[in-house]
């Protein structure tokens, strides 16, 4: 059988049953020391006893039975017993060539094995996956409580181990390679990027199959994602097939494998724990009691490979068996929707109406005084704090920037995210991982186990550069920022926008096959009303821009750094913040679906006064001299009132009705007079459920209809 041949046994809509336990199985053989030692680690320090894949060398006979019992019970596929085969699990033994015998002996002995059944049951077929497992390092979380930015071992490390031990695997031909036990996505996606790199290598068409174990009933992984994160994480790989095992056993199993059924475009897989371990760390379930369980998953469709895990035995496979002739699991098609991830996932919908992704802006040591001087002073508690804050206020994506000239970036870059990825609050959205130097993105990715965003790749330094980070990125796994960018500069004009972003596309499209809705093009926000007269046209060709790229650019999104538009009104928030409002307010009905924003931000775009509104939809929309010296005087009139204009507003409030104060409370989320306005709304109203059926509601609908309209682009906290 060849590796092809799962597939094509999978495609003909078959399904096929898994080996069951190794260790548990070698545990029945009472071995001991002296087993696992036999002549040829007889004087290695340290306890050996328990390191099955030793095995292969010391007690091929033992392992060859096991595998011949699953055959005999009816196993299509036989798993190589190379799960700890990599050298960072075999730290303690390592000596010269040992991940190369024991990947090539564990293949050699279950093909042995496989062979020596099928002369005996001709027609039968089976073949010979290999199991790569997690290793005993995490890539995610820090082994020290009071460091959360350590890490035990370094992506570079573990991409290594991967490479040396799926190297063997591949030059033995195995007929799948299966990433199995995932419990930190991390870790799986430098395996995923060590087995593409083999691969490419290798020339050999191995396919991929993963296996994820949830640490909880809600289905996360132990590094803290839900298996829809995972999935966008991993969405980069030439996957055959994805599933779950170990875990809780089969009863718990499968509102997961109905999570996986519906979201992953791939064949499933499910390979079980003989139930819960009991107190003493066995496994009690019966055959029958896994049959009856794992039965749904095949009368549900769920799944197209069954198997067993810790605790099973070729009995239980057997049992398996009987399921055989069921219904096999039809993969749905993959997503054209976006997929990001952190901890959680975030789509965003390929349909034009998608709604508005603000990418908090504060984490950048260029755009931030406070987070360059807390990066500087190395106090990161404090600018993680910046981060959360974001979360709060509504930011869906996170921005992360270290470049400064003062700063060792990639350092920083580093140590940052580690922190960050340590914060559930934070870490459930994704990140963008913000730098022009490119060894700076390379080690943002090797941070984070979410799917993130690549921050920028440009045609500024020429075709090649552009291709050979595109190349990366589709390696590792993000989407990606395109600045309209080229080797003569940044594109300025709409025609220039437009030819770059076109261009740009193209290549990434068709020569190095990123799916158009992982990209992003950034047609460049530059500063209106700045006294340069080329200047003024810049929030309008960058709208229409938006426009062309929407309609013309298929499935791709569209961003930009909204406060740069702004940067000579600088101490000005009122009017800044009101341009950005106006800005977005008329890009986002073009189609820009991101922002680089401040989260924070408070003006809204149904908050600015009417004359105040018309000058500055004249400056960004009808963009001559005249227009913009109407927007420099208005701000600067501003500039002398700001204390005032705020003051009033607030007496004006407290004039309105109080049903009005509260409308306006909730929309803007201000507090300031909240509690006397309720007081008064609760004695108007007598029953607390009234003011909530009453003006909250109107309330929460007046929030609901802004956000529909566009003109409030984040959910105001
Ligand atoms: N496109 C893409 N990425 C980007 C930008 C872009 N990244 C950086 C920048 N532009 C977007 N981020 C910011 C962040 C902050 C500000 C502007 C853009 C900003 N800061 C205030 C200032 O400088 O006046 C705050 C100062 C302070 O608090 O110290 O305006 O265009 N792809």
């Amino acid at each position: 059988m060849t590796g092809n041949k799962i597939e094509k046994v999978l495609g003909s809509g078959k399904l096929m049953v898994l080996d069951g336990a190794m260790g548990t199985m070698i545990q029945s053989y009472h071995l001991t020391e002296d087993d696992f030692r036999g002549e040829r680690f007889k004087d290695i320090p340290g306890q050996m006893q328990g390191n099955n894949d030793i095995l292969v060398l010391t007690r091929p006979d033992v392992i060859k039975d096991i595998h011949r019992r699953y055959l005999e019970a009816g196993a299509d596929i036989i798993t190589a017993n190379t799960f700890s085969s990599q050298r960072i699990s075999m730290a303690d033994y390592h000596c010269e060539h040992l991940v190369q015998e024991l990947n090539r002996e564990a293949v050699r002995i279950a093909r042995e094995a496989v062979q020596e059944y099928i002369s005996e049951n001709p027609d039968r077929e089976c073949c010979v996956i290999a199991t790569v497992g997690p290793t005993n390092k995490t890539l995610s979380m820090s082994p020290d409580v009071s460091d959360p930015s350590y890490r035990a071992i370094s992506y570079d490390d573990m991409f290594d181990a991967y490479i040396e031990q799926l190297q063997v695997l591949f030059d033995c031909n195995v007929d799948a390679v299966l990433l199995e036990t995932i419990f930190d996505t991390l870790n799986c996606k430098a395996g995923i990027h060590a087995y593409q790199i083999v691969r490419e290598k290798c020339g050999k068409d191995i396919p991929l199959m993963l296996s994820v174990t949830v640490s909880d009933k809600a289905g996360r992984l132990l590094s803290g994602q839900t298996l829809e994160a995972f999935l966008a994480s991993v969405q980069h790989a030439p996957i055959l097939s994805v599933g779950l095992n170990c875990s809780f056993g089969a009863e718990d199993m499968i509102s997961c494998l109905r999570v996986l059924a519906e979201k992953a475009p791939y064949y499933i897989t499910a390979h079980p724990n003989a139930g819960l371990p009991n107190t003493l760390g066995g496994y009690d379930q019966t055959p029958e009691m896994m049959l009856s369980q794992m039965r749904h998953f095949v009368e549900e469709g769920l799944v197209n490979v069954i198997g067993g895990c810790c605790g099973t035995t070729p009995e239980h496979i057997k049992a398996l068996g009987s399921l055989k002739s069921g219904k096999a699991h039809v993969p749905v098609p993959p997503s054209e929707d976006m997929w990001l991830s952190g901890l959680e996932l975030m789509e965003v919908r390929a349909q034009a109406d998608a709604s508005f992704v603000n990418v908090g802006e504060r984490c950048n040591v260029a755009g931030s005084r406070k987070f360059l001087r807390l990066i500087k002073e190395g106090s990161y508690e404090e600018a993680l704090a910046i981060a959360r804050k974001q979360v709060d206020d509504g930011a869906m994506v996170l921005d992360v920037n270290m470049d400064d000239g003062l700063l060792d970036a990639e350092k920083e870059m580093k140590h940052f995210l580690n922190m960050l990825a340590c914060d559930p609050d934070i870490y459930r959205v994704p990140v963008m991982i913000d730098s022009s130097n490119w060894n700076v993105v390379l080690q943002g990715l090797k941070c984070l186990q979410g799917k993130c965003i690549v921050n920028s790749i440009s045609l500024k330094e020429g075709e090649e550069v552009f291709l050979s980070h595109a190349r990366d990125i589709k390696m590792m796994g993000a989407a990606v920022v395109v600045m309209a960018f080229d080797e003569n500069g940044q594109a300025d004009t709409y025609e220039r926008k437009i030819a770059v972003c076109e261009r740009s596309y193209h290549l990434l499209v068709d020569k190095v096959g990123i799916a158009p809705q992982d990209i992003i093009f950034d047609p460049n926000v530059l500063s209106v009303a700045t006294g340069i007269p080329e200047h003024n046209l810049y929030a309008l060709d960058f709208i229409r821009a938006t426009e062309w790229i929407k309609n013309n650019l298929t499935g791709a999104h569209v961003s930009g750094g909204v406060s740069n538009l702004s940067f000579s009104f600088r101490g000005n928030n009122w009017i800044r913040e009101a341009m950005h409002a106006v800005f977005l307010f008329h890009a986002q009905q073009k189609g820009m679906d991101f922002g680089i924003v401040n989260p924070s931000a408070k003006v809204m775009y149904s908050d600015i006064p009417v004359e105040k509104l018309q000058i500055i939809e004249d400056a960004l929309l009808r963009p001559t001299q005249e227009n913009a010296d109407s927007l420099i005087s208005l701000a600067q009139d501003i500039a002398e009132q700001t204390v005032d204009v705020i003051e009033k507003s607030d007496t004006e409030s407290f004039k309105k009705p109080v049903e009005e104060r509260l409308i306006e409370a909730l929309t803007k989320g201000n507090s300031r007079n909240l509690e006397a306005d309720l007081q008064e709304a609760l004695a108007k109203y007598e029953f607390a459920v009234k003011v909530i059926e009453g003006p909250l509601m109107d309330g929460m609908n007046n929030v609901g209809r802004l956000f529909g309209e566009g003109k409030m682009f984040l959910p105001v906290a």
